[in-house]
């Protein structure tokens, strides 16, 4: 008895901790588990990969638009799958947190502390997360009748959050910073550290994940909570259910603020 996991790059952290919690998962319930990593593109290679190993069923943390989750439901027959990182309208079955929500919070927060020039770091542009994050950062700025202050972009690695704080640096800083994920919070407070910039006294910095790593950062991140460990759990959990032919059991995923000291 086997499942499939097709994943996105495990030398992330959010990836790696989802597939840690996968498999554990999986062997609790007697499953051996199969991984295939993409690590750019490959998405019908990958899932390709697994079917070839005869798993039964299939979980598949992949940023994908809606059309290319179709097109590879349809690759998979009638094998149960579950798309992990998925467009909500993509008519597949999905198991994931609502990126709206988790962006929306983190800007009534720092609204709320008074900030008003609130920069962006955004994720990967052919992320399907990176890309909700940031139109929901972007619309719930909106709402205040505010704008960014900066746009910038990396990879999600923390070396691309540096390297994006070190070109913004010579020009005027936000009062705050959002981050679409912790790794890249990570780099951008090295930067900021390097050139003198004190973190949260002249600028506030907001993840977004809240991995394992983050409580212990300097200073610890303030950050939207997805809980991976639990999102693995419920992953597998509802693919068993489909495999049994039951009636999929509701995932509640619901994102959370975690304040730490990143954030004034
Ligand atoms: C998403 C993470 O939030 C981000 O940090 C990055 O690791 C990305 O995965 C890699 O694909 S979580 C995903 C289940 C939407």
């Amino acid at each position: 008895r086997t499942l499939g996991l097709a994943t996105s790059d495990l030398a992330l952290m959010a990836p790696a901790q989802i597939a840690s919690a996968i498999q554990q998962r999986a062997a609790a319930a007697g499953y051996h588990l199969v991984i295939a990593m993409d690590s750019g593109n490959q998405a019908e290679a990958t899932i390709n990969e697994l079917l070839a190993q005869r798993v039964d069923g299939l979980l598949i943390n992949l940023p994908l638009s809606a059309p290319q989750a179709e097109q590879i439901q349809t690759l998979c027959g009638a094998k149960p799958t579950l798309f992990l990182d998925v467009e909500p309208q993509a008519a597949v079955a999905q198991c994931q947190y609502p990126n709206a929500a988790g962006a929306q919070a983190a800007v009534e927060y720092l609204v709320s502390l008074g900030h008003q020039k609130i920069g962006l770091l955004n994720g990967p542009e052919q992320s399907v997360s990176a890309r909700q994050r940031e139109a929901a950062w972007i619309a719930s700025l909106a709402t205040h009748q505010l704008t960014p202050h900066c746009i910038l972009r990396g990879d999600w690695s923390a070396q691309s959050g540096y390297r994006a704080l070190l070109a913004q640096l010579p020009h005027d800083l936000p009062q705050a910073l959002l981050v679409a994920n912790d790794q890249m919070a990570l780099g951008a407070m090295r930067a900021l550290h390097q050139h003198g910039v004190t973190v949260p006294g002249e600028i506030s910095v907001m993840g977004y994940d809240d991995t394992v790593e983050s409580a212990w950062y300097q200073p610890p991140l303030s950050t939207v909570r997805q809980d991976l460990q639990r999102l693995g759990e419920v992953s597998v959990d509802r693919l068993l259910a489909q495999l049994r032919g039951e009636a999929l059991p509701m995932a509640e995923l619901k994102t959370a603020l975690v304040l730490r000291e990143s954030t004034a």
